[in-house]
């Protein structure tokens, strides 16, 4: 604790924020802990329940949602909770100064696989003329987030986090059971020879898209002149803490498998923090709308859980990416650019 506390006034986090994320830590050492302990626990496989995105719910999600929001609901200064696993709001303390999203176990394909898992959060400031159980509560940018991180279930526990300053890392000592600070400021380089996509959704992208992929393939003969490698981890968390730590493009792109939805990774708790992680490691973290490029933090949402596309990671491979996407084929035609200075 002594590290966080450190963190904690650094970057001047209010006393109620600070037992917020408090409260959300430890019980993500709990998680760890069943997650290490997997079938010891009887915690692999599924519940035979689908939870609101379709999804069948595997029992590690189920735990790991129940003890966020027990934990959550007894700190006052919470004014409502959004999960991935759960459709509506959940109004908790009406006087709350906060509202905290979560994907409680992100990556839960790979739980019964011994594969990365791990829990991604967010503090946004609660409305004071919204009730506390509207969803409104949580139609707020990302660029409001008073704080974002993931805690990453993985041969070490890793905690990274950030509180509008720095993007630091945590690693769990487990000896004593406390988050121990091991990277104080994480940079994204700003190039890269390393993507992250799933290419098994290479026939549902754009054409411009699919060149895109086409010419990092191509290697040191082709336009871009160079190797790129590629490593899909089918975890945000650990495809993005790679990006973070070693540097990379992560992608999930629009694709065309479900044209009313076309994207795939929730806003509110994995795009948003992940944006907010990335950006102050100075990276960048974009998503491509019809015929616009938006800076993820910038956009408003308009439902709970609300999908976007995703293009994050090193700032000038981000903004190769959206040549491709947007110039390439169409230099006579005008490119909007939402906040533009962000670009
Ligand atoms: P699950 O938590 O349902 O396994 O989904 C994980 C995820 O939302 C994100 O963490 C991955 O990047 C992405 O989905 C993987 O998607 P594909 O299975 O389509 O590769």
């Amino acid at each position: 604790m002594r590290d966080l506390q450190n963190c904690f006034n650094q970057d001047a986090v209010a006393a109620e924020l600070q037992s917020v994320i408090t409260n959300l830590l430890d019980v993500t050492k709990e998680i760890a802990l069943a997650v290490r302990q997997a079938a010891l626990a009887d915690v692999l496989g599924s519940v035979q329940v689908q939870n609101v995105q379709g999804e069948t719910q595997k029992k590690l999600d189920v735990i790991a949602n129940d003890l966020l929001k027990a934990a959550l609901k007894k700190n006052i200064h919470v004014r409502a909770l959004a999960s991935e696993e759960d459709e509506h709001v959940i109004a908790l303390h009406n006087s709350g100064r906060y509202v905290v999203a979560f994907d409680p176990l992100d990556g839960s394909s790979n739980i019964d696989v011994n594969g990365q898992v791990g829990t991604i959060f967010t503090v946004y400031p609660g409305l004071d003329n919204v009730a506390a159980d509207s969803p409104l509560q949580f139609f707020q940018q990302g660029k409001n987030q008073l704080c974002a991180g993931y805690v990453l279930y993985g041969p070490s526990t890793a905690l990274v986090l950030t509180n509008g300053g720095p993007t630091r890392c945590f690693t769990l000592d487990s000896h004593h059971n406390e988050f121990v600070l091991t990277n104080a400021k994480l940079q994204v380089p700003q190039n890269t020879e390393e993507f992250s996509i799933n290419m098994a959704n290479q026939r549902f992208w754009s054409d411009n898209f699919k060149r895109y992929i086409a010419d990092l393939l191509a290697g040191e003969t082709g336009v871009r002149g160079k190797r790129f490698t590629m490593r899909w981890n089918a975890a945000m968390v650990g495809d993005v803490h790679r990006v973070l730590t070693r540097g990379g493009i992560f992608m999930y792109p629009n694709d065309s498998r479900h044209p009313r939805q076309p994207a795939k990774l929730r806003l509110l708790y994995e795009a948003n923090p992940m944006a907010m992680l990335v950006e102050n490691a100075g990276g960048k973290a974009c998503s491509e709308a019809t015929n616009k490029i938006q800076r993820i933090l910038d956009i408003v949402p308009d439902a709970l859980h609300q999908r976007v596309s995703v293009i994050l990671g090193a700032a000038n491979e981000v903004d190769i990416c959206i040549v491709y996407l947007f110039k390439r084929d169409q230099v006579d035609q005008p490119v909007l650019i939402e906040n533009e200075e962000a670009y």
